[in-house]
């Protein structure tokens, strides 16, 4: 037995999440950050990527934030979805990431960034060339790059692989012990600019092994599963969480490439996290809340038009075949869409980007709606992702 679809303007009734974007909680759709304050008090912009991936960027979001100061937010394309804005040029001729505007002075590297406003605004906790965070600035940076040499450069032989994986757990354990030596889950006494810079990679290192190695770093260690738990009960940092899916596709262009192993373990990652189940994969522990599902529904309602506009299936196929996995997000009620739909509604399921669409829970919700809603109609699986580029993602295709 399966429902008839509900019309759009019986979902648009029933859409009814909202987002105070300017004093709420943080959230990438937002383009002025007040927390409370007078507009007149901003003295920040922050130029960031249209996609809330860039890691860079993610490290300066959440310092801001963090210390509450009142910003605006611009957004500019990467490289790889898009051309870059000419006006952005102008001001940033590399095209370059971060950048932040601090009374009315340009500047660019995110390191630079997050001194310039220690200077103006005083330091999250412990500052950039606090001797408690110097240490650990480094450390990130030796993962970083354990990280990309076991990631980013094709290993010669499985041995080799598995070598780069173990000089990469070696610093794994460096981290764990400067973990260990503060009771609480944070690298110091209180969450600080130590833990900021860790943020960005670590939360990518954590998708990307998992897919193409088949290694769990926070399900295999201990202090690190804490750590995440710890931000995790941050409002700050799950605004700006991204899921396994997302990054996973993002980082190929972005690092020039990922390489992946052969283990049976990485198969069974792979499967899950292009697949589902997505619930369950550790890419998020905290409990989902009540509103994941009617927010999915508010953020595809604003945007059907779009949406429809760059799939790949017939127009009116995919109109229906959207409406009846919505039908089914917001009722639970299996509901057939057109024969021949299942690919759309696939194609979809590959494109949503946490947190640029929509939290983790939503996103995870709203997959798994166009897959149950896909497999009523057929097998079929869309062409992979791009690897090299992400133009698939331009955001002029979703411009107002
Ligand atoms: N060292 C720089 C690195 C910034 C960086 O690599 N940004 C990348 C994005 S993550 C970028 O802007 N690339 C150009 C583009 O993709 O458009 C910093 O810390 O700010």
């Amino acid at each position: 037995m399966t429902t008839a679809p509900l019309s759009w303007s019986a979902l648009e009734e029933m859409a009814d999440f909202s987002v105070d974007y300017v004093n709420g909680p943080t959230n990438a759709q937002s383009r002025l950050r007040l927390f409370g304050q007078p507009e007149s008090a901003v003295r920040v912009t922050l130029y960031r990527d249209n996609h809330a991936w860039c890691p860079y960027c993610q490290k300066v979001w959440l310092w801001l934030e963090e210390k509450q100061v009142p910003y605006r937010i611009e957004k500019v394309t990467m490289f790889c979805y898009g051309e870059k804005e000419t006006w952005y040029k102008r001001k940033v001729p590399s095209g370059m990431l971060p950048a932040l505007e601090l009374d009315g002075r340009m500047i660019t590297e995110s390191d630079d960034i997050l001194l310039a406003l220690e200077q103006a605004f005083g330091p999250l906790q412990w500052g950039m060339k606090d001797p408690a965070v110097v240490p650990l600035r480094q450390l990130e940076r030796l993962l970083f790059r354990a990280w990309c040499m076991w990631l980013c450069q094709p290993a010669r032989s499985p041995a080799a692989d598995q070598r780069a994986g173990e000089q990469f757990g070696g610093v794994v354990q460096r981290v764990e012990q400067a973990l260990a030596a503060t009771p609480g889950p944070f690298f110091l006494p209180e969450f600080s600019t130590g833990d900021v810079v860790f943020v960005p990679y670590v939360e990518r290192m954590n998708a990307s092994l998992y897919y193409y190695k088949g290694y769990s770093l926070r399900e295999e260690n201990p202090r690190l599963k804490d750590w995440f738990d710890g931000l995790e009960s941050r409002s700050t940092y799950r605004g700006t969480q991204s899921d396994f899916h997302t990054h996973v596709h993002d980082l190929p262009p972005q690092m020039g490439g990922c390489y992946e192993n052969d283990l049976p373990q990485t198969r069974r990652n792979q499967a899950q996290v292009d697949l589902g189940p997505w619930f369950g994969l550790p890419d998020v522990a905290y409990p989902e809340p009540e509103t994941s599902r009617v927010e999915a529904l508010t953020r595809v309602v604003k945007h059907r038009g779009n949406i429809i506009k760059v799939n790949p299936a017939a127009k009116d196929v995919i109109d229906l075949a959207l409406r009846c996995a919505l039908t089914y997000l917001m009722t639970g009620e299996s509901c057939k869409p057109p024969a021949g739909a299942e690919l759309g509604l696939r194609y979809l399921r590959d494109r949503i980007n946490v947190p640029r669409d929509m939290s983790i829970y939503a996103a995870k919700r709203l997959r798994e709606a166009l897959e149950a809603t896909a497999a009523l109609v057929g097998e079929a699986q869309p062409e992979p992702l791009p690897t090299r580029h992400r133009r698939d993602q331009d955001p002029k295709n979703f411009a107002a």
